[in-house]
């Protein structure tokens, strides 16, 4: 009888591991659930011959055999350890721990699998044997009430269902294991449509571009190393969200609806997006909250359709000054409805970056791209509607908590090398260099001073628009001891970056980047 429970214990442990993986899974990007891992690991381990005999058993169901001969496998192992457990503490747990370790290698192991992946496996682990010693504990106490109620002078009601002991265990049993069912379940479904969008993804042949932007000319980029690269490769660009965990968006079923104060409503599907003339537009991108000297920012060609045309289809009224853009997880963002009707703005719904299909975490399938914004206020990720407004009427995610509601991006400048904090060689030519920006506006000159002295002329890289950073370069010949470097940038438009340092909050970070190195 107690052997039974304790058996039940381990699978309700078992359960708890999965669901808990699954959990932490849904975090960590689906790729390291140990059900997907594991399971996928058992398939390729198969030897030929029993997958074989599968099929000729099962048919084509040989997934769901192989599913079932998988659950029973890990409900009886779970339920021995359970066994072990009761009898020799913590000899089940040895199991769950063993079990964590073979799961660990199957996730870590795949291909394409990253860093993160073995996380949930570790936390379901670490779940499972926490839920398998406290009710073990609870049975025992369980155990120990009914042998002494065993002794006649004990209460006499003493199997009844009113002894504390026993509905201790049950009502943490049933809880705990309700819980993990629940949680899992719902985090398996996440994980799993996650997982459909990534395939999604995979399966899309994005078009060739009806106006293809031109060739990054090779003076766009300066031979030095430690420069940021012009173009930044989409894994190496920053992520900023309000999302907790990454929408799944199926192209399939994605709709932009355009309404609000416009004549008349216009929707418009993937297939009907992507058979409009896309154009490339290689555009920069910041972060409000980007510190001085910060990596908030990157640039990427995208490839998208005008938001202008889509405008100019719904005809907005005269009264409208505002769109606020909404994306499928809730966030808004509100942007000025002239700059979006700008024929000189390459205001985009993109859908490709760096020529490929947008990574999820960068609005999978259809993002906004506006030059000269910051992203808090245009470049709604997982973007499905455009409501034509006014400012005195909508407000974006991010204006009722103390971010301006108008957010165009600041000229500013960095020094990526030398790094702060490093040695330089004293008496040698060191190059000073980094990228500036004024997106929309272009950057002209560049300047930079040691010590306090005179501003001196940075050489600057051919410039690929207004629109995106530029990469500058100062030689520079330094004495020996400690100096400071400090940089600032002039606008196309002839303004120069300001010293005044100001915070993020609430529309953006100003001051010259200042970096101190030691020449020895
Ligand atoms: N749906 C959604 N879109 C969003 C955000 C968000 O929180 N949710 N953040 C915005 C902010 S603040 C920035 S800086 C950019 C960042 O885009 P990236 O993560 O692709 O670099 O996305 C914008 N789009
Ligand atoms: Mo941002």
């Amino acid at each position: 009888m107690w052997k039974t429970r304790a058996a039940l214990v381990g699978i309700v442990a078992a359960v708890v591991f999965l669901a808990a993986a699954e959990f932490a899974a849904l975090f960590l990007g689906g790729a390291g659930s140990p059900l997907v891992g594991v399971g996928g690991a058992v398939i390729d381990l198969a030897p030929r011959g029993a997958k074989d005999v599968m099929v000729s058993l099962f048919g084509t169901g040989d997934k769901v055999a192989l599913i079932t001969l998988m659950i029973v496998l890990v409900a009886a192992i779970s339920a021995g350890a359970g066994v072990l457990e009761w009898w020799r503490p913590p000899a089940g747990a040895v199991v769950f721990a063993i079990g964590g370790v073979l799961s660990l290698l199957a996730v870590t192991t795949r291909s394409g699998s990253g860093t993160l992946d073995g996380a949930p496996t570790v936390v379901g682990v670490a779940a499972a044997i926490i839920v398998l010693r406290t009710l073990m504990v609870r049975l025992r106490r369980w155990e120990a009430s009914s042998s002494a109620a065993a002794v006649p002078s004990a209460r006499a009601e003493s199997d009844g269902p009113a002894r504390p002991e026993r509905r201790a265990f049950l009502v943490w049993g049933v809880a705990t294991a309700a819980a993990a069912v629940v949680v899992g379940g719902a985090s398996r479904l996440g994980t799993a449509t996650m997982q459909a969008a990534v395939a999604a993804r995979r399966a899309i042949r994005l078009p060739t571009p009806a106006t293809a932007a031109p060739a990054v000319p090779a003076g766009a980029s300066l031979d030095v190393s430690g420069i940021t690269p012009v173009i930044t490769p989409n894994d190496a660009f920053y992520r900023i969200d309000t999302a907790l965990t990454v929408p799944s968006v199926d192209p399939a079923t994605w709709k932009l609806r355009i309404h609000g104060a416009v004549e008349r409503e216009v929707e418009l599907t993937w297939d009907e997006l992507l058979s409009l003339p896309l154009q490339e537009h290689i555009a920069t991108m910041s972060c409000v909250s980007n510190e001085v000297g910060g990596d908030l920012i990157g640039t990427a060609k995208w490839l998208g359709y005008p938001i202008r045309e889509l405008l100019a289809k719904a005809g907005p009224h005269a009264s409208a000054d505002m769109v606020l853009s909404r994306s499928v997880d809730g966030f808004t963002a509100g942007m000025p409805l002239d700059v979006l009707q700008d024929t000189g703005t390459a205001a985009l719904l993109a859908v490709g970056m760096n020529g490929e299909p947008l990574p999820l975490e960068h609005g999978f399938p259809v993002r906004m791209v506006v030059p000269g914004l910051f992203g808090y206020v245009s470049a709604t990720k997982w973007v499905t509607d455009l409501e034509v407004t006014r400012f005195s009427e909508a407000q974006g995610y991010w204006t009722p908590r103390g971010w301006s509601e108008r957010g165009p991006v600041k000229l500013e400048s960095r020094i990526d090398v030398p790094r702060a904090g490093s040695t330089v060689q004293a008496g040698t030519t060191v190059a000073v260099a980094g990228v500036a920006w004024h997106p929309h506006t272009g950057v002209e000159a560049v300047q930079v001073r040691v010590d306090d002295g005179e501003w001196q002329d940075a050489t600057l890289a051919e410039s690929i628009s207004a629109d995106t950073w530029r990469q500058w370069l100062w030689r520079w010949t330094p004495t020996k001891g400690s100096h400071r470097l400090q940089v600032r940038a002039t606008g196309a438009d002839g303004q120069v970056q300001t010293s005044v340092e100001r915070t993020p909050a609430p529309n953006g970070a100003t001051g010259w980047h200042t970096v101190t190195v030691t020449a020895d």
